[in-house]
Parts: C-alpha cells; sequence; structure tokens
C-alpha cells in the first residue's frame, strides 16, 4: 500500500497514472494559451478509462524543455487538480520540482508529488514530508534542456540504484516516511537507446531494493528508434513497455493511453498472480 495523504493506494496489482498536460497549445495558439476545462475534461476520462492516479503538470520536462515560473506553473495546475479532486476517486498527482507547487497542489488535493529532480531543489524535501502526499523520486543526468545531448555512464543501472537509494535516504531524514515513497529510473531522461533497454532488461534490481517502482515509457523517442513511428503512432510499443515493465517488477506505470495500457496489465497481472508485498 502507498500513503497518498488522506488516501492509500493499492500496489498488489499494476496500476495506470494517466498524464494531464497542463501547457500551452504551440501548435493552434503560438503557445500563449492552455484550457483548464480541456485538461480536467482529460483527466476525468482518464479516469474512467481506469487509471488509479491522474498526473497534472504544467512543466514541461520533455528533452529541450525551457523552465517555466513559479506563478505560470500554479496557475496551470491549482484549478486543473481542484477541479479533478472533487470529480474523481482517482488519486491526483503534480508533476512539479518546485516547493511552493507542492504546497498549493497538497492543500487543492493532491495525493501524490512526483518530481523529475527527486526532491533536490532547495526547499523541496521539507515541503514535501510536511505534505503528507507520497513522492516519486525520479532519476535524471543533467536538465531537460541539454540532457539528450551526450548521456554517459560507466554503469547505468549501478548509477541509478545508488543514486535513487541517496534520494530515499535524504527524504526519510527529511520526515518522509517508506510507505510514501516511490523511484523510478526516469526512463529517457539523460539516456541514450541502450542505457534505457539495460535499465528495462535489469528493473527487476530496482524493485527488489524496497520502494514501489513507478516508470514513464509511453510514447517516447526510444519507441521511435526502435520502430521507426512518429510520437503519435506509438500505441503498441507503449503497450508492450509498459506490459514488460510490470513482469519486470513495476507497480504504476505512467501512461498517455490509459485505456490500452489498462486493459493490457490486466491480463499481465492474471499472468503475475498477486503480486508480494
Ligand atoms: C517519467 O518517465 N516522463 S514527461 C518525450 C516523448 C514522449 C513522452 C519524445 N514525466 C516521466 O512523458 N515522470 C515525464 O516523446 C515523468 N517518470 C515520471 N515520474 C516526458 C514524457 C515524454 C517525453
Amino acid at each position: 500500500m502507498l500513503r497518498c495523504a488522506d488516501r492509500t493506494l493499492d500496489l498488489s496489482q499494476p496500476v495506470v497514472m494517466g498524464v494531464v498536460n497542463v501547457t500551452p497549445d504551440s501548435f493552434s495558439d503560438g503557445g500563449r494559451f492552455f484550457s483548464v476545462g480541456a485538461a480536467v475534461e482529460h483527466g476525468l476520462r482518464l479516469a474512467q478509462q481506469g487509471a488509479a492516479l491522474i498526473d497534472v503538470g504544467g512543466e514541461s520536462t520533455r528533452p529541450g524543455a525551457e523552465p517555466v515560473g513559479t506563478e505560470e506553473e500554479l496557475r496551470r495546475v491549482v484549478p486543473v487538480i481542484e477541479r479533478l479532486r472533487a470529480g474523481t476517486t482517482a488519486i491526483i498527482s503534480v508533476d512539479t520540482s518546485k516547493p511552493e507547487v507542492m504546497r498549493a497542489a497538497s492543500a487543492a488535493g493532491a495525493g501524490l508529488i512526483n518530481d523529475v529532480r527527486a526532491l533536490r531543489e532547495p526547499g523541496a524535501l521539507a515541503a514535501a514530508a510536511a505534505s503528507g502526499c507520497a513522492v516519486c523520486l525520479m532519476h535524471m543526468q543533467g536538465e531537460p534542456r541539454t540532457m539528450q545531448r551526450a548521456p554517459s555512464y560507466a554503469d547505468v543501472v549501478g548509477e541509478v540504484r545508488t543514486f535513487l537509494a541517496g534520494r530515499v535516504a535524504e527524504s526519510i531524514a527529511a520526515g518522509l516516511t517508506p510507505e510514501r515513497l516511490v523511484v523510478d529510473p526516469g526512463f529517457g531522461f539523460g539516456k541514450t537507446l541502450e542505457h534505457n533497454l539495460a535499465l528495462l532488461r535489469r528493473l527487476g534490481e530496482l524493485a527488489a531494493d524496497g520502494p514501489a517502482v513507478l516508470v514513464g515509457l509511453s510514447r517516447k523517442s526510444m519507441l521511435g528508434t526502435l520502430t521507426g513511428r512518429a510520437a503519435g503512432e506509438r500505441l503498441y510499443g507503449s503497450v508492450a513497455l509498459a506490459v514488460i515493465a510490470a513482469l519486470n517488477g513495476a507497480r504504476i506505470i505512467r501512461a498517455h493511453d490509459v485505456a490500452a495500457t489498462v486493459e493490457a496489465l490486466k491480463v499481465t497481472a492474471a499472468v503475475q498472480g498477486p503480486v508480494r508485498r
């Protein structure tokens, strides 16, 4: 069970975290507007499709993305979190690295803080600990703007495990408890295709370290490399990676295509049987 503020999440079978981006639509308006209503509708649809968690993000962390200011990030995510909390029993996750956003999101009803910087920003450890929320600690080499320029490791699996164990220890020292922690190897965050494949192949080692494992593989560029498909055409590959991750011990699968992923994981879970712990 994962402690998510006033709620608990059963992880005895793998669950899906649906993705809701609250970032400007650069195609239709040149990047100035975003729609709270459209984001809420999308989140509610993902919950109906069986997502156990809805991940709401106002900062793009894709390769090459520029940072977003605190006020702008608050303006994007807080109204969406409030309205999703009122409209669904799915647990609301906030994708942020900023302590101010963690506090506001928690007050608005979020149950999980998904931090691609693993609480390394000043004040983030204390804000997350005080929130009562669960926290996903993710590994990343470098920063989103530049991380894919030249990823390099002597031993990618060892380095990711050591980094995450260190962030878990820091989080516990700051007052978080083990039942509130999830770890994530950060597929595509400062990693080549070979690094991503090694992490996926050996995900069981990470899963044996203690905290539940979350993975985000949905639509990522490794699928473009493997299949030649554009970002909008990566459903089959994404579902394959979700099943492989679950068989290798992942408990939370972050996905854009929730209905397909939930159905595939239902089948996977029946083969696995109830997962221990
Ligand atoms: C993750 O893995 N990923 S945002 C590039 C794409 C497609 C999708 C080139 N937030 C993760 O989804 N949080 C993101 O096509 C995340 N784990 C956690 N915990 C990147 C993303 C994407 C990037």
